[in-house]
């Protein structure tokens, strides 16, 4: 029977309040207005920033609401003047979307669409209302970053969605709705890594590790990781570092960084790329001052913790080195994201290799409990 044009009643994980455990619960989820599409969502990753907005850390997490946005699935229904997609299209979820008309989209410059941004971070639909209402109390649900993956169906902007080939099984590519496309992307189109180059990446999640597959890729020739977590070190030879250092092993050195110190020292003056991939902001200066005189490019990938911020002195800059961010790896979704599976269904590009855990929707609980263990790279979680 078409659910078409009906309001489907479905499980979610709502996330009452801040740092309480998800509750998966029935919740009705309306049809698709205008621009909009109602997708069946198979699998959702779990990612650091799920985590983090649960905390009650984000400045723009709003409760009770429904979090998850590395998710993958099918068009179910779609509302008037969608063209791009239509019901039974696999598709990958954009918590970055892309309208190609924007100044942004249009810029050239960058890939941060604007079309829906704003309603995205006020946790509603572009029209300013929600799709979703709690089975239970009645209560209408806030949306998150413009996906809300932690749902059985989601209604999203036409934006904030991509087809790709339905040969890619959904229960890995749904990474690539962040963790993966990130690290790779900042690796490969933020930072434009050239060949030769030494390279050095704090934080071995799968954001980090997918940097490192970018270093390669680009042909770095020194790819160093670092992580407090000793486990890390094989997965980082795995994904293309060619060393790792344990913070933990390097001497503290009186009024200075030893890190810095360190690293400057065994890469004759500093790196020429370096990436934050844990969100903490001494790294994200470590990783600053590490950087090369004259050209080092520091990319900031970790989202820091709410009121947190970075400082350096401003002659770590006007000495050449550059401090830069990522979002989404600079990829535009629905341009290039295709592009990506294929290579994926080639053998070209990892992305298996990312999940250590899965889980059902009952046990999502269970699955964030994961990410803090040090053993998960990533939680994929079956939405069946
Ligand atoms: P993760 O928790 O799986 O991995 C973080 C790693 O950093 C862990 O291995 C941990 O041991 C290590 N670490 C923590 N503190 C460290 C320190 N001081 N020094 C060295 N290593 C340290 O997280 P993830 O899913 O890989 O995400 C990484 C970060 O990127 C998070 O902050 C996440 O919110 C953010 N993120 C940003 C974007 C973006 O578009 N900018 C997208 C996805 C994730
Ligand atoms: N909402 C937070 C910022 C969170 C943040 O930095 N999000 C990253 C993606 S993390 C994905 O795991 C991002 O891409 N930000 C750019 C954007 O447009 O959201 C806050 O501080 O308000
Ligand atoms: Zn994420």
């Amino acid at each position: 029977m078409s659910t078409e044009g009906k309001t489907i009643t479905c499980k979610a994980a709502i996330a009452w309040e801040a740092n309480k455990p998800l509750s998966v619960e029935d919740v009705h989820v309306a049809p698709p207005r205008e621009g909009e599409v109602r997708v069946r969502v198979t699998f959702t990753g779990l990612c650091h920033t799920d985590v983090y907005t649960l905390s009650g850390a984000d400045p723009e997490g709003a409760f009770p609401s429904i979090l998850g946005h590395e998710g993958a699935g099918v068009v179910e229904s779609i509302g008037e003047g969608v063209t791009d997609v239509r019901p039974g299209d696999n598709v990958i979820l954009l918590y970055t979307a892309e309208c190609r008309k924007c100044k942004f989209c249009t810029s050239g410059k960058t890939n941060l669409c604007q079309a829906v941004r704003a309603t995205q971070g006020q946790g509603v639909m572009p029209d300013g209302t929600k799709r979703f209402t709690s089975a239970r109390t009645g209560q209408e649900l806030f949306h998150f970053m413009g996906t809300s993956t932690f749902s059985q169906y989601t209604v999203v902007s036409q934006y904030s969605l991509v087809a790709v080939d339905p040969k890619a099984p959904m229960d890995r590519t749904c990474l690539l709705g962040c963790g993966v496309t990130t690290g790779y992307g900042a690796a490969v189109y933020t930072a434009k890594i050239e060949p030769r180059s030494t390279v050095a990446i704090w934080g071995m999640g799968c954001v980090g590790l997918a940097v490192a597959y970018g270093a390669r890729e680009r042909g770095a020739k020194r790819i160093i990781a670092i992580d407090m977590n000793p486990a890390k070190e094989a997965w980082a030879k795995e994904f293309g570092a060619t060393e790792f250092i344990n913070p933990k092993d390097v001497p503290p050195v009186e009024g200075g960084d030893a890190m810095v110190q360190h690293l400057v020292a065994i890469t004759d003056g500093g790196l020429d790329y370096t990436f934050d991939c844990t969100g903490n902001i001494h790294v994200m200066r470590t990783a600053l001052e590490a950087c090369h005189k004259g050209w080092g490019v520091s990319t900031i990938i970790g989202v820091a913790k709410s009121g947190e911020e970075i400082s350096t002195r401003p002659f770590q800059l006007v000495t050449g080195r550059k401090w830069q961010g990522s979002a989404f790896g600079g990829v535009k979704g629905r341009t290039q994201l295709p592009g990506i599976v294929n290579r994926y269904l080639q053998g070209e590009f990892k992305v298996d290799e990312y999940v250590t855990h899965r889980e059902p929707l009952s046990r999502i609980n269970e699955g964030l409990e994961h990410m803090h263990e040090g053993q998960c790279i990533r939680c994929v979680v079956d939405l069946a």
